[in-house]
């Protein structure tokens, strides 16, 4: 890698180029520097949670891989996204899930407290760091028959909406303490591997489950409630009870917000191409930003024409207070470390890159009906030197430019994750 010297003389470069096209550099990168991503607890454990030390079970979500040295206790977690988030420029957020409560293993799903989550709390706090938060509704014998919040078991049902409702007064808190509303997801697996003769009744169960979780009114500076739907499951090909137009309407109708994750629907859909659809009626939303490669496989997030297309929306639409952008992949079969690092440090790479498009001159073609124009710009946008402002910002952000952050895994791979048998 160039010594700073170098980066900042090729930035300069970059910077004339860009304002020849009227792009303020200086401008994009302070507004990128505003963005917070949450980053998801789960990829440094392959989704475990830290309940009973048993690996994700059921829901119909899979890491698969046996890279060593996965955290084994939330110590070790916490250690892991210190490392990974020395590696990314920027402040962020953490997104939690439940399941990595610090209980002792003696405390239920139902009877969750924010004490519970003391230790993450003050963990963020220390780092400056916002908290988004989970309800866990999967590795739980009580998930073991494929239903929860639209389980026709009275007691099941009412066993997950406890959890929905704890896990709303854990948000409240955290978001409280942190000073940053915490969006509070719900997604659920509920569905039939099978065609089901009824369609309805498990939707009419989980709407009433949602309108109990819900019922409480809370502060929107600490809760925002997000709700997640999918097309399909490994276990739920036939039918998922919360699909995307049932939690799209409920959201509406009720102002929560809806969380599109990248991999949920079918695979020729995008959600870059949602966002101002769902925007236009709602205020809000999340993303579970994913890589589905064939299915809903959460791999790591690259530098896609898809998540160029998600920045692009955000930026464009002028969405970037109304979007949460959170990640959602696990890949167990590199390091952990490295897969947040690449991951993240991607989307901020498609912010980056989408903050810098010469937009006016985009426009103007577009609006004068000159797509020639316009296609030739977008494809022009592509070569532009992305690469020497993307050095420089994560230099400036304290954080190492190009590839150098690889060696430091490399150093925490030996030093501590190696100790890890
Ligand atoms: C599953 C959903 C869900 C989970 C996390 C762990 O398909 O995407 O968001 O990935 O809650
Ligand atoms: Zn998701």
């Amino acid at each position: 890698m160039s010594d700073s010297k170098t980066i900042e003389k090729t930035y300069e470069l970059a910077k004339e180029r860009y304002s020849e096209l009227g792009v303020d550099v200086d401008k994009a990168m302070k507004r990128l520097s505003k963005i917070a991503i949450s980053l998801h607890c789960w990829q440094g454990d392959d989704v475990g949670g830290f309940e009973s030390g048993d690996a994700l079970s059921g829901g119909g979500i899979m890491a698969t891989g046996t890279y060593p040295g996965k955290a084994r206790t939330a110590d070790e977690l916490r250690a892991d996204l210190d490392k990974a988030l020395s590696l990314i420029p920027g402040k962020h957020r953490l997104n939690l899930h439940a399941m990595y409560a610090e209980t002792k293993g003696n405390v239920e799903r139902n009877e969750l407290e924010p004490e519970h989550f003391t230790s993450w709390i003050d963990w963020a706090k220390a780092n400056g760091l916002g908290m988004d938060f989970n309800g866990t509704f999967f590795s739980h014998p009580k998930a073991d028959s494929g239903f929860t919040l639209a389980s026709a078991d009275e007691d099941i049902r009412t066993f997950w909406v406890e959890h929905g409702i704890v896990c709303r007064t854990i948000g409240a808190a955290m978001g409280k303490e942190l000073g940053t509303p915490c969006v509070t997801n719900l997604w659920i697996a509920d569905g039939y591997k099978d065609i089901p003769v009824d369609r309805k009744g498990p939707r009419e169960r989980l709407k009433k489950s949602l309108d109990e979780i819900f019922a409480k009114q809370m502060n929107h500076r600490h809760l925002l409630d997000a709700v997640e739907s999918k097309l399909f499951g490994i276990g739920s090909e036939s039918y998922v009870v919360g699909s995307h137009e049932f939690y799209l309407s409920y959201a509406i109708e009720n102002k929560t917000l809806l969380c599109l994750d990248a991999g949920h629907y079918h695979p020729t859909e995008v959600i870059s191409d949602k966002i101002s659809s769902v925007l236009t009626f709602l205020d809000e939303i999340l993303l579970h930003v994913s890589r589905g490669v064939r299915w809903d496989s959460d791999h790591v997030v690259i530098l896609s024409d898809e998540l160029l297309a998600i920045a692009q929306e955000i930026v464009r639409g002028g969405y970037l207070d109304r979007v949460h952008i959170g990640l959602d992949f696990f890949d167990a079969s590199i390091n952990r470390i490295a897969a947040w690092a690449i991951g993240t440090r991607c989307m901020i790479k498609a912010l980056l890159m989408a903050l810098l498009e010469p937009i006016d001159k985009l426009r103007e073609a577009e609006s004068a009906g000159d797509y020639t124009t316009r296609l030739a710009m977008l494809e022009e946008c592509k070569t532009l030197p992305f690469g020497a402002v993307w050095d420089y910002y994560c230099t400036k952000m304290d954080a190492p430019a190009g590839e150098t952050w690889l060696d430091d895994v490399r150093t925490y791979e030996r030093d501590v994750l190696s100790k890890r048998r």
